[in-house]
């Protein structure tokens, strides 16, 4: 259960101090619908104090934070990624009340965000840049340098985890950070940064700065102090963003969601595949970007594999994230009434509800739960196929041979991750490159969170790429250097 004492400060971070704001916002447990905490609601005034400190702290090199070498940033990374695993149960308290995730994933996420200060700790100090051959009385080099100050808007669903993402590779990089995060969700976010403050990060290189996306938002992705922004969340607000960021020819990184197909083909180690394909979804209420939201089966195995779902189906239970059942509530009740709606469309088109879990019976009233849900006889084409429905809901399509399932995969716009189960070789390369994706899994699903694999989406799903050392790049811009030596 969550403690007062768990509750980060009401305020903004602002050059290292915490910042009252005129008015706040209230943010709700959405298992119960009831008031967990209260927020700052920041308005551009704060907006325009975070990006002037985050610049300052970056430029003056008489200051703490552009002092610091590729090594001490480092050694600080790595010493946070500790801090933040010693608070591990009060940081996963508070990611569980706020989002209403079941506590072991709440803890894995805290987990995750550790491991990316880590890895970015890890690699601060090996991101070099070229020598380049040319004539002979020239020596020319790259140079790696970090934008300056990297605008970060942030969303509710994973709150710690996209932190840690952002965060730790536009520090080890040597950039200043202004994050926006979401309203929905982010007392883990705001307590990450009083322990990043309390540890010893100067001055002005992590800036938090709460609010709403039309206010706070608007402004941070509008100013022109901003060296670079990195959005996570929809595509209709990333493309407001990114038009925003453009009238001051800023380089955005864009992380939109996904409608990700997992393919389950007659060869394929079943034993291995159904459990995946159920994680897929149920992850976080399938309130994830990369969710497996679409299965397409072979023919000769469809019966069988809807069968074995819909009884796994039927036994999965929603409750509240402490009680750690499968599935945990919806974030709001405006993400809830989008699903319903959705979900009533394609009941009245004819789509079978092929089967569905359960609310625990001692689950709060109150809470925004959606059960999981297994949809089939789907006309081709239709709305659930294409669209990011954000719930634990599964859809399945048929195919009867490798060409239609490629076909299948392909067809909508997004393109974020894919799931490819067989064991022929061949087909699995063949599938591998002709899926339109970001990432391609073959007889696995996410790789276990895979924090050091490049991470991102073509078309609808975005663009640029966060995680791995690709993440780190993109924190990062080249200048040339040709130096005439005769
Ligand atoms: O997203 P928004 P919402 C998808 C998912 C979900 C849908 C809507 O399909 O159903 O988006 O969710 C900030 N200027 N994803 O409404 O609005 C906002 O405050 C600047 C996918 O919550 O995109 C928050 O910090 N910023 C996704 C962030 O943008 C603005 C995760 C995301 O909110 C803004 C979440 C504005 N005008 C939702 N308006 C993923 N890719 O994982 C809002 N924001």
């Amino acid at each position: 259960m969550l403690k007062t004492t768990d509750l980060p400060p009401q305020q903004a971070l602002i050059g290292g101090g915490w910042v009252n704001s005129a008015t706040t916002l209230e943010v709700e447990a959405p298992a119960t619908g009831e008031p967990l905490a209260r927020i700052a609601r920041c308005q551009s005034d704060h907006i325009d104090a975070a990006v002037k400190a985050a610049k300052q702290a970056f430029s003056d090199q008489s200051g703490e934070w552009a002092s610091w070498s590729a090594r001490r940033r480092s050694e600080w990374l790595l010493r946070f990624a500790d801090t933040i695993e010693a608070h591990q149960e009060q940081l996963a308290r508070l990611e569980c009340a706020d989002t209403g995730k079941p506590m072991t994933q709440a803890k894995g996420d805290i987990g995750a965000c550790a491991r990316y200060f880590r890895f970015y700790g890890g690699a601060a100090d090996k991101l070099h840049g070229e020598t380049i051959p040319f004539e002979t009385d020239f020596a020319v080099m790259t140079l790696r340098e970090p934008y300056g100050v990297c605008a970060q808007i942030i969303p509710w669903n994973y709150p710690s985890q996209i932190f840690g993402r952002c965060v730790a590779a536009a520090l080890a990089a040597g950039n200043t950070v202004v994050l926006k995060p979401a309203e929905d969700a982010c007392l883990s976010v705001l307590r990450l940064a009083e322990l990043a403050v309390d540890h010893g990060l100067p001055a002005g290189a992590l800036n938090v700065v709460p609010g709403l996306g039309s206010e706070a938002g608007a402004a941070l992705a509008s100013h022109p102090g901003i060296d670079h922004l990195s959005f996570t969340g929809s595509p209709e607000t990333g493309t407001y963003v990114a038009q925003a960021a453009a009238q001051h020819h800023v380089p955005v990184t864009l992380e939109l969601g996904g409608k990700s197909p997992q393919l389950v083909f007659a060869d394929a180690d079943l034993d291995a595949a159904l459990p995946a394909v159920i994680k897929g979804i149920i992850q976080n209420a399938g309130q994830t970007c990369s969710a497996g939201s679409r299965l397409l089966v072979q023919r000769e195995i469809a019966d069988s594999v809807v069968a074995k779902l819909c009884e796994r189906f039927a036994a999965l239970r929603c409750d509240a994230g402490e009680t750690d059942a499968d599935c945990g509530p919806l974030i709001n009740a405006r993400q809830k009434a989008k699903l319903d709606a959705r979900l009533a469309a394609a009941e009245a088109d004819g789509i079978r509800v092929a089967a569905k879990g359960q609310l625990a019976p001692n689950a709060p009233t109150g809470g925004h739960f959606a059960v999981p849900q297994l949809l089939t006889d789907i006309p081709k084409g239709h709305a659930v196929l294409h669209e990011e429905l954000f719930g634990p809901v599964l859809v399945v399509q048929v195919f009867e041979d490798e060409a239609e399932a490629l076909e299948l995969a392909n067809a909508t716009d997004f393109g974020l991750r894919a799931g490819i189960w067989t064991r022929d070789g061949g087909r699995q390369l063949r599938l591998a490159k002709g899926i339109r994706s970001g990432q391609v899994f073959v007889n696995n699903y996410g790789a276990a969170g895979g924090i050091e694999l490049p991470f991102g989406g073509v078309g609808r799903s975005g663009h640029g790429r966060e995680k791995g050392f690709e993440g780190l790049r993109s924190y990062t811009r080249i200048k040339t250097v040709a130096i005439k030596h005769s």
